[in-house]
């Protein structure tokens, strides 16, 4: 098999605050991301002081989608993944009436997309929340948080059923361990517990939103949405498998709880061992019930674990303690490259749910450099994302069910790491860098007429 399904889903996946911009415009309230101008891990600014954060602008699609989406339908997508902002429909999150010039904004975003004959992803929230939510009620440890979130997820399913038919409740649902304040909303010095008593209320607010999505949109598909966050074994010595295991869990638990509606039994006993206590109530597991249609998932690297303390572990990527893997080289930013990676986490998520499975981000970051015809040779990028996608043809061989496969920005955009521009994964250049200068003129990399030959031939091309 040289080609893909031709029902197979092609195209790429943005996020709202990594590409709008207008920050205030259309109504739109203060989100956590808006606070947090130096990225995921940084520090909490108010922003009363006027400090610059690139994401205020953005790269201007809130503006700017017809000419993106215009390119974006040249390279031949199938569908966009993009993310609605909270702040837009509720500004605060706890209003009882929804903004309407956010409902409109993305009525236009999703009309200019099916004029394209492209479908929309929406993801209902990509590492942002109402900043109002955290500073008023604490975040996700607050159990009226549920209350906010399933109304807004009904108002859009509501409002855009006709218009959207594939939904992802929250963005890389596992990061709250990392990054607590993207993830669930909680400021310095939460404890274990109220992590997780923060992402079961998230957990919560996730299969009730499905059961909306079932309810309001029955020909829609709605799933869950996990940073594939494989790790191998360092040596084949017991210890090492063993503390592997418990390293892929922590990811694994997330997708065990969407996807089969129970707390596992690995994590019930963690709670125990760790005294965490996490306040579960019979309505909850009724409702943890509702568990969702399909799996999507970000895969950017692997790492390694081991049981031996006295390593160092090292800081690399979004995600924490990981040794590096000495049979991978790593992009700039120390993310290791691992295409077969891909095609074992696949196999992975086949073998334990049975569930198709849409990948949902998979990219290369790096510094592009124009020559002096201002053209971007990004053979790095097509190297890398070539060689990825012959491993999902080879998952499809192997049985598993894949839906479809989203680039990261297509366009690009602002790193949640970093917040900075330089970090680029797009096929289509943005003129903006980290001091905010630029045009912010659109133009073609390499990478473009290679995706779209790839999207062309249904992957015969690769
Ligand atoms: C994922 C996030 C995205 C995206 C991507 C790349 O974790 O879901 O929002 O940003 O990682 O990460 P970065 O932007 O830090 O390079």
């Amino acid at each position: 098999m040289k080609q893909f399904p031709t029902d197979f889903l092609w195209g790429g996946a943005v996020a709202a605050n990594q590409v709008e911009g207008a920050w205030q415009e259309g109504g739109k309230g203060v989100s956590t991301s808006d606070v947090q101008p130096h990225g995921i891990f940084g520090e909490v600014n108010q922003r009363h002081d006027n400090t610059f954060s690139l994401k205020d602008k953005a790269i201007d699609f809130y503006h700017r989608y017809p000419e993106d989406i215009a390119l974006m339908s040249e390279m031949g997508f199938g569908i966009l993944r993009i993310s609605i902002a909270w702040t837009r429909i509720f500004p605060k999150g706890d209003e009882l009436t929804p903004c309407e010039a956010g409902l409109a904004y993305y009525d236009k975003l999703f009309d200019e997309l099916e004029k394209h004959g492209i479908q929309a992803m929406v993801t209902l929230s990509h590492y942002e929340m109402p900043w109002h939510l955290v500073t008023e009620y604490g975040g996700w440890v607050n159990r009226e948080v549920i209350t906010c979130f399933e109304r807004y997820a009904k108002v859009v399913f509501k409002r855009y059923g006709e218009k959207v038919k594939w939904w992802l409740t929250f963005n890389e649902i596992n990061m709250s361990l990392h990054a607590p304040l993207t993830g669930v909303g909680l400021q310095a010095g939460c404890t274990e517990s109220h992590v997780y008593q923060a992402i079961h209320h998230q957990l919560v607010a996730s299969a009730l939103a499905v059961r909306a999505c079932h309810l309001l949109i029955p020909n829609a598909k709605i799933g869950n949405m996990l940073l594939g966050g494989l790790v191998y074994p360092l040596t084949c010595k017991p210890n090492d498998v063993f503390e592997t295991l418990q390293e892929n869990r922590k990811w694994l638990f997330f997708g065990d709880v969407q996807c089969r509606g129970t707390y596992p039994g690995y994590m019930l006993r963690y709670f125990r061992d760790k005294k965490i206590d996490v306040v579960i109530t019979d309505e909850d597991k009724q409702t943890l019930k509702h568990t969702v249609d399909f799996i999507s998932f970000s895969y950017y690297m692997t790492g390694c674990v081991t049981a031996d303390k006295t390593l160092n572990k090292q800081i690399r990527g979004n995600i924490l303690d990981m040794v590096p893997n000495p049979h991978l080289r790593a992009s700039e930013w120390g993310w290791q490259i691992d295409p077969v990676g891909l095609r074992t986490l696949l196999n992975v998520l086949w073998d334990r749910y049975q569930k198709p499975l849409f990948i949902v981000e998979n990219g290369l970051g790096a510094k592009d450099q124009p020559d002096a015809q201002g053209e971007i040779s990004d053979d790095y990028r097509i190297d890398y994302l070539n060689d990825h996608l012959v491993q999902v043809r080879e998952a499809l061989q192997d049985g598993v069910e894949v839906l479809g496969y989203t680039s990261w920005g297509p366009i690009d955009l602002i790193s949640a790491s970093k917040a900075e521009i330089s970090k680029r994964y797009g096929f289509i250049y943005v003129d903006r860098h980290d001091d905010g200068s630029g045009t912010l003129a659109r133009s073609r990399k390499k990478s473009f007429y290679w995706y779209q030959e790839v999207i062309r031939t249904h992957g015969a091309s690769l």
